[in-house]
């Protein structure tokens, strides 16, 4: 799974990278045009506990890779068209599942705004009218093409092109009204049809205001704005000080607690924004637990027991025969295993069962 941080040049794209991944990328513009990349695991504390229970030889937690990108070159008009990205880094782009879209909130008189103020909402807009753009750019060539080729071929293709044009249509039509596909609410059938566009206003989004050290009393009121002009389907928003992060981030724990305390913050933003970007992608983890590792596996939100089973190897898959099942709070208050069995909370449930997050799978197949 891989998230992709866009933003406008200068917004903290790259310190929220090095934030996230406790990198050591270079900002303030220097990293020019480098596309950075980091895997960061997702912060689960169910893990620990799960250690204490099971001893195992490692923990292994769910993981998710993020991507930064260096804000598409100002044209003349001062236009950042994502049309002028280098290829590759479009492509990177469009491959991604999520956006993490940081939007700068801050001031900092050693790097102004390029526009001359701070306005988190009119850049937040800037960067998603781009977006609903290099959309649109992308709709029209294929109508054009449909038009054309898209009446040849065998029946069943021109019927395939028919309704594939249908779709495509409405969304232009979304898209000309400045609205973005996540919006769309397009049926499973037909974000199918359209997948292998990889539209970059389908992906969820995470907008992440990045504010001033000094501005965390005002932080709250500040997402509360902006979130409440932002009512897009799968999108979020949340802020975090990348300036505060990052320097947290280079303490050690104890002295970091200090600081924490200096400046009255409660816990890091940096788990918060890895949760919510890991929700924003859909995921819930199932958890496995032995002697050997106590792990979380990422999986769609909706999969069955049989996709979990699939998730760690094929051939749980195929010779599936039914998963062990108990709720991680369960057997967290109950202790162990056995003690969950006697009790009536190991349950035994068959291919079809919908997995929750947290629960504790143990996967029953033949060879
Ligand atoms: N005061 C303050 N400065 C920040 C904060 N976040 C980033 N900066 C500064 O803003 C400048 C730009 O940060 P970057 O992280 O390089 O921004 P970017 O979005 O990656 O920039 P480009 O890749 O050039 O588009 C750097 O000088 C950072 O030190 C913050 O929270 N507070
Ligand atoms: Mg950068």
């Amino acid at each position: 799974m891989q998230i992709a941080i866009v933003g406008l040049a200068g917004s903290g794209k790259t310190t929220v990278f090095n934030t996230l991944t406790r990198g050591h990328a270079e900002t303030g513009g220097f990293g020019a045009l480098t596309l950075n990349v980091g895997v960061v695991k997702v912060p689960d504390d169910r893990l620990d506990r799960l250690a204490l229970i099971f001893k195992p030889k490692k923990i292994v937690h769910a993981d998710v890779t993020y991507i930064d990108l260096p804000a598409p070159p100002a044209s003349s008009e001062g236009h950042v068209g994502t049309e002028e990205l280098p290829a590759e880094h479009l492509a990177r782009l469009r491959d991604s599942d999520a956006l993490l879209h940081v939007v700068r909130a801050f001031e900092n008189p050693a790097f102004p705004h390029p526009a001359g103020s701070v306005d988190p909402a009119r850049d937040l807009e800037q960067l998603d009218l781009e977006f609903i753009l290099a959309d649109l750019a992308m709709v029209d060539r294929r109508i054009e093409r449909l038009a054309s080729t898209g009446r040849h071929g065998t029946p069943a293709e021109r019927e395939a092109n028919e309704r594939e044009e249908v779709i495509v249509r409405r969304l232009k039509t979304e898209l000309e009204a400045g609205r973005p596909i996540r919006d769309a609410g397009l049926t499973p059938d037909e974000a199918k049809a359209v997948r292998g566009f990889r539209f970059l206003t389908e992906k969820p989004v995470l907008v992440l205001l990045n504010v001033g050290e000094r501005d965390l009393a005002a932080t709250p009121a500040l997402v509360a704005r902006i979130a409440a002009a932002y009512g897009h389907s799968h999108a979020l928003v949340d802020a975090l000080s990348a300036r505060i992060e990052m320097e947290l981030g280079e303490l050690e724990p104890d002295e970091a607690v200090v600081f924490m305390e200096e400046l009255g913050i409660a816990e890091s933003g940096l788990g918060r924004v890895i949760r919510l970007s890991y929700r924003l992608l859909g995921l819930v983890s199932f958890l496995t637990a032995g002697p050997d590792e106590v792990r979380a596996w990422p999986i769609p939100d909706g999969s069955s027991a049989v996709d979990a089973a699939g998730a760690i190897h094929s051939d749980l898959a195929r010779g599936f025969i039914r998963a062990e099942t108990v709720a991680y709070e369960d057997l967290l208050a109950l202790g162990s295993i056995a003690e969950a069995r006697k009790h009536g909370r190991l349950r035994s449930e068959g291919k079809t069962y919908r997995v929750r997050d947290g629960d504790v799978l143990e996967i029953l197949f033949s060879r």
